[in-house]
């Protein structure tokens, strides 16, 4: 990672998720043929992180540039950094398609159950119950919907190699999380397909918590709506 100081609120766990990603390809020794492609959302800034090249793609078209990107240098390591609003919303086709085609690409899916960037709306990803700006009374399905699992879904298709949903509310899972980032980096080297890893973040200023209470708030609210593990892994990377 650079020495930039990062623009993330305090107790938000986007920083990191960077740092993960970064020390897995620090790990195996890619970083000089591994492209970024980082989303819109409070993420768009990953590039001024990430020591290795960067590209920036419109709302939700990440996994399309990463395609391209892959396709014209297959040599290269390529992977994708999106929020929930931006692949479980505006980009769901693009990740679905991905996935579909077994691109061989990876997506770290940051899912912080809101739309962090734009103050706070509702996102597919919202729980049943959860206050934003566009639910505050919570939101409710009769006129909202349901929350959208995207690791459930992907895991369905062919293409997928490895799909898995992780948690950074504390040590222990941050360290399942890095294995779990290693993996699906691992699935790409090896030209097995599209890997995914989801990872339950904190967005302490748009949920109205404390650093330390949202850590809490995604063990005990989320996990239960989004469970952890190895949703696939065709692929048998251990
Ligand atoms: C096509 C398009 N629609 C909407 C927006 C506005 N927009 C920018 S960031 C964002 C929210 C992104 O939220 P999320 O992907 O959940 O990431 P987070 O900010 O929570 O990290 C939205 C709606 C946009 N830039 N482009
Ligand atoms: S708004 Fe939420 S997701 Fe965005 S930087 Fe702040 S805490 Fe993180």
């Amino acid at each position: 990672m650079s020495d930039k100081v990062l623009h993330y609120c305090p107790g938000c766990t986007h920083g990191l998720a960077h740092r993960l990603v970064a020390e897995v390809i620090d790990e195996l020794g890619i970083l000089e043929r591994t492209i970024g492609v980082a989303s819109v959302g409070c993420s768009v800034f990953a590039y001024d992180y990430f020591r290795c090249d960067f590209q920036q793609a419109a709302h939700g078209r990440a996994p399309a540039v990463a395609t391209g990107i892959k396709r014209v240098h297959p040599e290269a390591v390529v992977f994708t950094y999106q929020g929930d609003g931006d692949l479980a919303a505006i980009g769901t086709a693009e990740i679905v398609h991905a996935a579909a085609r077994g691109e061989q690409i990876t997506v770290i899916f940051i899912n912080n159950a809101i739309y962090g960037m734009t103050g706070g709306q509702m996102a597919p990803t919202t729980l049943v119950g959860q206050a934003t700006t566009t639910t505050p009374q919570g939101r409710a399905p009769e006129r909202a919907g349901y929350p959208v699992r995207m690791s459930e879904i992907l895991a369905t298709l062919d293409g997928a190699a490895y799909i898995a949903r992780m948690s950074l509310h504390d040590p222990l899972h941050v360290g399942r999380a890095r294995r779990a980032i290693r993996k699906a980096f691992e699935v790409q080297l090896k030209g097995l397909g599209f890997s995914m890893v989801e990872l339950l973040s904190s967005c302490p200023v748009n949920w109205g918590l404390k650093p330390i209470e949202a850590l809490h708030w995604i063990e005990q609210r989320m996990i239960p709506s989004f469970p952890l593990g190895e949703l696939k892994n065709t692929a048998g990377v251990v």
